[in-house]
């Protein structure tokens, strides 16, 4: 894959973009992206078929299965998920069509969930060995299936070797591996994520934008960096193939003041290309996935030569909301224009990463107020989007969970996978079907995506393009059956794939029973 490494060129849009930027972030709608003329899309308007990228690489682009590793699988009857477990259920992976699985961090941690990693080099002792890894490693790859792992490069835990050694001693060369306040700092300010940034230590103050117990690393020492690198390249030795890139932006972005500017997401773009570059020596194809948790316009300059892929957390909301609500808006229009501009500054090499949920949110079912109808549109949304497809651990059962974290990250319900797998019209069924559609149109896994309108506002429409191949995709958001004439453009299509029997098309109008979904070649 060709992958630009222009690292100098001038990116004035950015200064120019600047003002639209917490615009972007809090509204979906009338939006401007960096690049785009005042009024309208760079690539002309949104008319039906309209301009779609190509918003894919030669990459499978299907669907990853995002496991919470403590809550999926036990294997020993401890109570707790383990790697033994999921290598259990890599068959139920398989045949759910999932081309890849995402772990949680899977390192020692005195948390829960993993996120502030005493060891990045040990496999945590609640999950098994390193020998039930490099196993599960080679069970996934023997089913087709890639592994990508959580790596948290922002902060540790508190209790890290290299942390306590720095925190007790001002001297130690460690010391440099974190941030410190000096006379100047203003202890109490807060941090990017709200909260105190500062908190002491036995000497001194130390940055943790997160919580006392993950303190930040310090980006501008190229130790860390190096230090990160062999880190990712010790788990690629061990076969992984990717990396999901916690907190990818908060690297340098500590402070409320530096949140959406463009001279902070510069440091961070050219730090994780240098990132980048230190895994492509021993693993060209790496696949890097970032967690950018901001709008298009902030994530793009990561696109640019450091990340395969990033989060689009607000088609996220927007699926969610449209399955929620009944109502559909453009969204063929909107994601348009943002791979439009991902393309741009990705000198073409992008992926989406589109997702429903994930471990730090309201679980779908919840969200959807227990509506089995809605899920089944909301994942018919999500499965029909250009990019790879992630699907958290238990939305696919519809399992149910709100804040706090803890309900979000409870045990996969086994029982209930298994009576769903047997019920034709369940929910987990939806899913796996609607996954196999991907692989049998590619299409709808890479490719474009472009606006439609049907003028029936209960039923979401949009093109899906790739090469002469062109798709429109119908979603019925409504309880009731909906009829929608598709337009003299999708004259002389048929129905290719229908999520029901009853799914009609003639003369020129479709019908759909509640919630169904179907795909018109
Ligand atoms: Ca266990
Ligand atoms: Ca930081």
């Amino acid at each position: 894959m060709s992958r630009r490494r222009d690292l100098f060129r001038p990116r004035t849009w950015l200064v120019a973009a600047g003002a639209v930027l917490l615009a972007a972030a809090v509204v979906w709608g009338p939006f401007r992206l960096p690049g785009e003329r005042p009024g309208g899309a760079a690539g002309g308007q949104a008319g039906n078929a309209g301009r779609a990228v190509d918003a894919v690489g030669e990459r499978d682009s299907n669907a990853f299965y995002e496991i919470f590793v403590r809550a999926f699988r036990d294997s020993d009857g401890d109570g707790i998920g383990d790697l033994n477990g999921i290598t259990e259920k890599l068959d139920y992976v398989r045949d759910m069509g999932f081309a890849g699985i995402w772990l949680t961090p899977i390192h020692p941690s005195p948390s829960d969930h993993g996120y502030d990693v005493t060891d990045y080099y040990a496999i945590h002792p609640d999950f098994g060995t390193m020998e039930d890894f490099e196993r599960l490693v080679r069970e996934a790859h023997a089913r087709n299936i890639r592994v990508i792992l959580d790596l948290v490069a922002n902060h540790t835990s508190s209790r890290h070797p290299w942390f306590l050694e720095a925190s007790r001693n001002p001297d130690s060369p460690k010391r440099d591996w974190y941030v410190w306040a000096d006379e100047n700092t203003n202890l109490s300010a807060a941090g990017a994520v709200g909260g105190r940034a500062w908190h002491p230590a036995a000497a001194g103050h130390y940055l943790g934008i997160f919580w006392e117990g993950m303190p930040d690393l310090n980006p501008d020492n190229p130790e860390v960096l190096e230090e990160m690198i062999r880190i990712a390249r010790f788990w690629l030795e061990k076969g992984v193939d990717g990396f999901r890139l916690d907190a990818a932006k908060h690297l340098y972005e500590n402070f409320p003041h530096e949140t959406g500017k463009p001279a902070v997401a510069e440091k961070n773009a050219a730090w994780w290309r240098a990132f980048r570059a230190g895994l492509e020596e021993v693993r060209p194809d790496v696949y890097l996935v970032g967690e950018v948790w901001d709008a298009p316009s902030v994530i793009g300059p990561f696109l640019d030569g450091a990340f395969d892929a990033a989060f689009n957390f607000d088609l996220a909301g927007r699926l969610v909301a449209m399955a929620k609500s009944g109502e559909a808006v453009d969204i063929g229009h909107a994601v348009s224009r943002i791979h439009a501009y991902y393309d741009r500054v990705s000198g073409g090499a992008f992926e989406d990463a589109v997702f429903l949920s994930n471990h730090d949110q309201n679980r779908v079912m919840s969200q959807l107020g227990g509506h089995p109808g809605r899920a089944k549109a909301a994942a018919a949304l999500l499965l029909t989007m250009p990019g790879k497809a992630y699907v958290y651990y238990g939305e696919e059962i519809g399992m149910e969970g709100m804040k706090p974290d803890e309900n979000l990250r409870r045990p996969m319900r086994w029982e209930i996978a298994e009576a769903q797998a047997a019920d034709p019209d369940s929910l987990l069924n939806r899913y796996r079907t609607l996954i196999h559609w991907r692989k049998k149109e590619p299409a709808l896994a890479g490719g474009g995506i472009a606006s439609h309108a049907t003028g029936n506002d209960r039923v979401a429409s949009y093109w899906r393009i790739r090469g002469d191949e062109r798709l429109l995709v119908l979603v019925n958001l409504s309880a009731e059956t909906e009829r929608v004439p598709v337009g003299e453009d999708a004259a002389g299509l048929d129905i290719a794939l229908a999520t029901s029997t009853d799914v009609r098309l003639s003369d020129g109008v479709a019908e759909l029973p509640p919630f169904e979904a179907a795909v018109l070649k």
